[in-house]
């Protein structure tokens, strides 16, 4: 019998420390996938700070480097500076690539540095029990409070923002939701990927992803809260692309 559907060569199935219904897996799985379809796997390096995106540890089989909270971008700069050949990816949670890491991922979105940031934007805190994000909904509730325009402003649409600039080569954003988002999502990330190999380009993608343990939903009722909730102030799409 013909097999057509499998884990990826460069993943097993170790049990993860994920929640049910979390979808942080699936981005690395797409990251396998596509790394894998480049013939890239052996020749790339993962930079990931702290956040929830650890506990995928030990069940793929890519070169990694762990940074401090907020830094993956600066470490990722650094990688790929004394690395030119290689296919330099950061990892970064929304709360570390957006808020406590915003100064060192929008710099080396503008410096252009050879490498590709992987935003998880699952709209929280995830890793320390549910903190408010920079890209928090607003009327989303959070442990450190419910967010409000005139309190603590509105969700940053970070890669609209870094679409605008003139060195990033790629910039998109796709969800994690529905089989027809992650082809989506697949697709975009290669293109993220060979603009950064193949032209030597910024690339910044930015993953859609599900918290159902700090949002307070059932995994079975995540795809409906986000279709209502979340796509329309975060829209998928491309906003700068060099292909
Ligand atoms: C310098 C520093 N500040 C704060 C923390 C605590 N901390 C660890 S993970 C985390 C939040 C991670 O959230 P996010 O980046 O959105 O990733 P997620 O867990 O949601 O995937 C925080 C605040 C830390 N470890 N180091
Ligand atoms: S806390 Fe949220 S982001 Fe972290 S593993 Fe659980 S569902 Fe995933
Ligand atoms: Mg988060």
């Amino acid at each position: 019998m013909e097999k057509v559907f499998g884990i990826p060569e460069g993943m097993n199935d170790k049990k993860t420390a994920f929640c049910p219904g979390c979808t942080h897996m699936t981005a690395y799985r797409l990251i396998v996938e596509c790394l894998n379809e480049l013939g890239e796997r052996d020749n790339a390096i993962l930079c990931r700070p702290i956040g929830c995106s650890l506990n995928a540890d030990g069940s793929f089989d890519i070169h990694t480097i762990q940074s401090m909270h907020g830094r993956a971008s600066a470490v990722a700069t650094g990688v790929s500076r004394m690395n030119p050949t290689k296919t330099v990816m950061s990892y970064q949670g929304d709360g570390d690539a957006i808020s406590i890491g915003v100064a060192e991922t929008l710099y080396a979105a503008n410096r252009g540095e050879k490498m590709t940031a992987i935003v998880i934007n699952n709209q929280i805190y995830g890793m320390t029990g549910g903190q408010m994000s920079p890209t928090t909904l607003i009327g989303q509730r959070s442990t450190t409070g419910v967010r409000r325009a005139d309190d603590t402003g509105y969700p940053l649409r970070f890669a609209e923002w870094l679409g605008q600039l003139e060195a990033p080569g790629y910039v998109a954003r796709a969800a994690l939701y529905t089989p027809k988002d992650i082809m989506q999502a697949k697709k975009f990330l290669l293109k993220a990927l060979r603009c950064q190999k193949e032209l030597g380009r910024y690339s910044y993608i930015e993953f859609l992803s599900f918290c159902p343990t700090n949002w307070g939903v059932q995994p079975k009722d995540c795809l409906k809260y986000c279709q209502e909730n979340v796509l329309p102030v975060f829209p998928v799409g491309e906003f700068k692309s060099c292909f």
